[in-house]
């Protein structure tokens, strides 16, 4: 019974599970009658008080638009944006806030990317490589550039564990690769990637890298400059912040000789209908009003994140998954979609006879909230030949308690599927 000693073998921040489950308000209620398990945290994780209070704080004290009031509440909003910054820069190990840029999500730094350094760099006849596995934010935006520009999408594929074939990555990089774009972690496999390998072997051929760290920011350590990545980008809401902020980390030199996407107040010098001159970094990539009171919020996660260690929390997550796995695979019909040997996050199967969607309604009359369906990574579901999959995906917040409560879910949905 592996299962048992996982267990018992708990990492430390297992004993203080339930004291960080009251910093989470939204934790605390019944659904059906049933305590909520939520176990949909690669699709939105849950906020902790200090982050609700930071940006309620925010709102009540400080709330003006930044840079650019002479008066006292517009210095203080700005502060408290630029603070929020350099917050960050320390969170991924950035080398200046210049490197910083904040916009809605991941989503919006890779489309950021592709519709300006990607523009310049990528022309016809040349390539971008991505790889099998990534969601549709780092294959959409790149699909678009290379058929507008006449370029081809290469594409690294999976072994059936869901790890990346590294020797076609070795062979599908070439003189006419001009940027490599992968993700740090798999949202729908759990797959870590060897982010840090494959921006050598790129940079060992001049090619650019940019790394989706969506799924990683929450569960990993993330240091830019060791992994050495050309573009990095996250979103605050899978980190315990709100929805609507989000990070694209560039080179400083990279980002300073890209052109500016969006247009509008705050990347300029000056403007006249004959010329205009744009801002330096950060502002330069950060038309309109930015999201103040969503950079608060991610500024107080991160002190949140900070305070656990994230160490401590990729270890107890990562028992929890391990032992959620192994309860799945010892139930008969359950297919496990994702065993790379290195995971973090999340669990996708499947279940003989029952559709994704049917699970996931079954689980959630049992309290479980999972997600069901094909995690905005259709080709990841076309690999296994499955239309979706049932995914259930961890913080450090869910204790060993909740996985025996969603096996018990399987269990039940095993039950009336086999009749
Ligand atoms: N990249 C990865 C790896 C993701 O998992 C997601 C969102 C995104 C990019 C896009 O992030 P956004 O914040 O800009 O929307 N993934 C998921 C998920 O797994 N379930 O819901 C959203």
């Amino acid at each position: 019974m592996m299962g048992i000693s996982e267990k018992m073998n708990k990492p430390a921040l297992a004993d203080r599970v339930q004291e960080i489950r009251k910093d989470f308000p939204i934790l605390h209620q019944q659904v059906y009658g049933k305590p909520l398990v939520y176990l949909d945290n690669a699709a939105t994780s849950q906020k902790p008080q200090c982050v609700i209070d930071a940006v309620k704080r925010f709102y009540e004290i400080d709330n003006a638009n930044v840079h650019r009031g002479v008066h006292a509440l517009s210095m203080r909003a700005t502060e408290d944006y630029e603070g929020a910054r350099e917050k960050v820069r320390g969170f991924v190990n950035a080398s200046s806030t210049k490197e910083i840029i904040f916009l809605r999500g991941a989503t919006e730094g890779i489309n950021l990317v592709a519709n300006t350094f990607g523009r310049k760099v990528v022309g016809k006849g040349d390539e971008v490589l991505i790889t099998e596995l990534e969601h549709h934010a780092n294959i959409v935006p790149w699909k678009r550039l290379c058929d507008e520009v006449g370029a081809q999408l290469k594409v690294v594929p999976i072994n059936e564990d869901g790890s990346l074939k590294i020797e076609e990555y070795d062979r599908l990089i070439t003189s006419r690769t001009r940027l490599v774009c992968v993700a740090h972690v798999s949202n729908a496999l759990g797959t870590v990637n060897p982010v840090k390998d494959i921006i050598a072997k790129a940079h060992a051929r001049g090619v650019p890298v940019l790394v989706d760290g969506a799924q990683a920011t929450p569960h990993e350590i993330v240091d830019v400059q060791d992994l050495d990545a050309d573009f990095y980008v996250f979103s605050g809401h899978k980190m315990y912040a709100l929805a609507g902020i989000g990070v694209l980390y560039g080179k400083q030199a990279l980002l300073e000789d890209m052109p500016p996407w969006q247009g509008g107040g705050d990347m300029i010098l000056t403007v006249s209908f004959d010329k205009i001159v744009y801002a330096g970094l950060p502002a330069k990539f950060e038309a309109g009003t930015p999201n103040f009171g969503g950079a608060v919020g991610l500024a107080a996660a991160i002190d949140y994140i900070g305070k656990l260690g994230i160490e401590e929390i990729a270890a107890y997550e990562h028992s929890l998954l391990h032992y959620c796995a192994e309860r799945l695979s010892a139930i008969d019909g359950v297919r496990l979609i994702g065993t790379a040997a290195n995971k973090a996050g999340a669990q996708s199967f499947v279940i003989d006879g029952a559709h994704p969607h049917d699970i996931g309604t079954i689980m959630d009359r049992q309290g479980v909230a999972i997600r069901a369906g094909h995690h905005c990574a259709m080709p990841v579901m076309q690999h296994y030949g499955v239309p979706a999959t049932a995914r259930a995906s961890f913080a450090f917040y869910n204790t060993f308690e909740e996985v025996d409560a969603f096996i018990d879910g399987v269990l039940k949905v095993r039950e009336m599927f086999a009749q």
